[in-house]
């Protein structure tokens, strides 16, 4: 398989998705094996879309698959892990379990994409950001946070303000079911306010810091503040 260059003239990778659209099927080898993708990932794959590889997911009720890495990144229920770290009192490493444990929120809002597609009255479900936060005990000098993603290659951030926000989570749950490998699971952040690039998928840390650090897209042109129909051009209604 060739590696296209999107619009930008930036490398994406399109061997997975391509690979999964010839074999139709539900499992696809990653990592020498053969893995369950339940969501199905066949369907159109856009050379348009900027914010990366994209396949429409039949059963995902009109969700995409976004991925800027390679392969999907899986890691069980059982092996996964969320680091909290940075700026904070209390370091430390929870099992998928221990975030169960927390207190739990569910949320349903619609899901914005910033190319477009929206998905309404969307369910999530997991722990707010706020109560990891409280837990970890926030050094004064903190501003923002900094999230990194077990695909290796993905980030996040938001300030500190953002973060404390009722309606940000870590989600294990998404459309009342755990969040499937393809849309970022175990866990995945749902910033319910701010277009789905924030949402990052495949959560492995949360490091606190004293400065936002843009992440993935940010420096290829999004908006760091990205609250949905007030940022990316939207403010000025020139693109609708
Ligand atoms: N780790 C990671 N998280 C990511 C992305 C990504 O490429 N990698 N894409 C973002 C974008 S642009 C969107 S629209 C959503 C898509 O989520 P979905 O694949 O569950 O539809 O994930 C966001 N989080
Ligand atoms: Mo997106």
């Amino acid at each position: 398989m060739t590696e296209n260059a999107d619009r930008e003239g930036r490398p994406v990778g399109r061997r997975v998705i391509l690979g999964i659209l010839g074999l139709g099927a539900v499992a696809v080898p990653i990592g020498g094996r053969l893995q369950d993708v339940t969501d199905g990932l066949l369907a159109t794959v856009s050379s348009k879309d900027p914010t990366g590889l994209t396949g429409l997911l039949p059963g995902g009720g009109g969700f995409r698959f976004y991925s800027v890495a390679d392969s999907i990144p899986h890691r069980s229920s059982a092996d996964y892990r969320l680091t909290v770290n940075g700026l904070v009192d209390r370091p430390a490493t929870y099992t998928l379990e221990e975030l169960k444990a927390m207190p739990r929120t569910r949320l349903v809002r619609d899901v914005q994409c910033v190319t477009g597609w929206r998905v309404p009255q969307t369910p999530f479900a997991g722990v707010r950001l706020s109560h990891l936060l409280e837990t970890a005990g926030v050094k004064p000098e903190a501003r923002a946070l900094h999230f990194t993603c077990f695909d290796g290659v993905y980030t996040e951030s938001l300030t500190l303000e953002q973060a404390r926000r009722p309606d940000m989570l870590v989600a294990y749950e998404m459309q009342d079911k755990p969040v499937t490998a393809a849309h970022g699971g175990p866990v995945r952040l749902y910033a319910a306010p701010m277009y789905f690039y924030k949402s990052a998928k495949w959560l492995a840390g949360i490091t606190v810091t004293d400065r936002v650090i843009p992440g993935y897209w940010e420096p290829r042109g999004y908006d760091i503040d990205a609250w949905v129909g007030r940022s990316n051009g939207r403010d000025d209604d020139s693109t609708g």
